[in-house]
């Protein structure tokens, strides 16, 4: 009598996909694992994705997905988190370093996307374009005034960008080369030489930059200390008059201070794509004059957001067939 070889099947691979995204992009990642997805696009507790992440090897995540140390302990056998998103302060990457979790992101494909969507909002909120939207909405417009909805010019005046990494010289140049604006910028580190030259961008001091810029454009990452550096004593030494521009993230900016300086008239004016615990809006911005506000969407096109989804699918296919990460998150 003859004996079937007894075989061991090697486990498969389990990966999360904690939102919904296009399906034809995620389709890939079955070839490499299981695939627990969330075609409803419902956003768990911590507590959900607690107990749906804790058995998975990988994890496909935005920022609403909290990655932090309760959650790493749940789940030993995590090896990559890969998320649909540039910025990462929504994961502990200390945490995930000393477990040996790889943290992958998705940088460059959203640059161009989300330069437009933040020269879209400076525009927008210089020349009031919102406001004067709801007048004409509201049958208001009754005749021409001489200073109907009369903003600020754009072309030709100075932009001040603070964080000056991928976005803010994308920003940079739409000002420069387009506009004819004058750059400024303030970062960590100076850009070399040549990109400043390019750009005719001059590095300065943030006290600088504040008080010399017409407009001012956030394209900063979100680390702790980058938490309210504008706040009512950096929003006073702006020009009267000026425009803020926010496509980073909310808590840079502190709300209330931003309200009440767009309320006593000294801020022109303030566009805004991001905001402190959104999707909740501070009631105050709700009803702030001269400001646009929209729902996070700075690198909303459908070709960037599908390139989005397809860079985090291969950075988990990359690390789970135990390869490099293509876009790995420097710690
Ligand atoms: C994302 C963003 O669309 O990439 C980022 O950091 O802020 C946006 O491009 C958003 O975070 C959704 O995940």
């Amino acid at each position: 009598m003859t004996h079937p070889q007894a075989t061991v099947a090697s486990p498969r691979l389990r990966v999360l996909v904690a939102r919904a995204a296009f399906p034809d992009v995620l389709a890939r990642l079955k070839d490499v694992a299981d695939v627990d997805d969330t075609p409803d696009d419902r956003i768990e507790t911590p507590e959900g994705l607690r107990l749906r992440m804790r058995d998975k090897h990988g994890a496909f995540i935005t920022n609403s997905e909290r990655i932090d140390t309760a959650l790493l302990e749940a789940c030993p056998a995590l090896r990559v988190v890969s998320t649909m998103t540039v910025g990462v302060d929504h994961i502990d990457l200390a945490a995930c370093a000393s477990r040996g979790v790889i943290v992958t992101h998705t940088p460059d494909v959203l640059t161009e996307t989300t330069a437009d969507l933040g020269f879209g909002l400076l525009l927008a909120a210089a020349r009031q374009m919102a406001d004067a939207e709801r007048y004409l909405r509201a049958g208001r417009w009754n005749r021409w005034r001489y200073d109907l909805f009369a903003g600020r010019d754009v072309h030709g005046s100075t932009l001040g960008i603070i964080g000056m990494g991928r976005i803010g010289q994308a920003i940079a140049r739409r000002a420069a080369l387009g506009f004819g604006m004058q750059v400024l910028y303030h970062n960590r580190s100076r850009l070399p030489d040549a990109i400043e030259q390019a750009l005719g961008a001059q590095h300065r001091s943030l006290d600088a930059l504040l008080t010399q810029s017409h407009h001012v454009l956030l394209a900063l990452p979100y680390t702790p200390s980058a938490r309210h550096l504008i706040g009512a004593a950096e929003l006073a030494r702006m020009q009267p008059g000026a425009t803020l521009v926010n496509v980073a993230r909310g808590g840079i900016v502190d709300e209330i201070a931003l309200a009440d300086a767009l309320e006593r008239g000294h801020l022109g004016a303030a566009g805004l794509d991001v905001f402190d615990g959104e999707p909740a809006v501070n009631a105050r911005l709700l009803t702030a004059p001269r400001v646009v506000l929209t729902p996070h969407i700075a690198s909303a096109s459908i070709p960037t957001r599908r390139a989005m989804v397809q860079l985090a699918v291969d950075n988990l296919c990359a690390v789970l067939q135990g390869q490099p990460p293509l876009t790995p998150v420097a710690f």
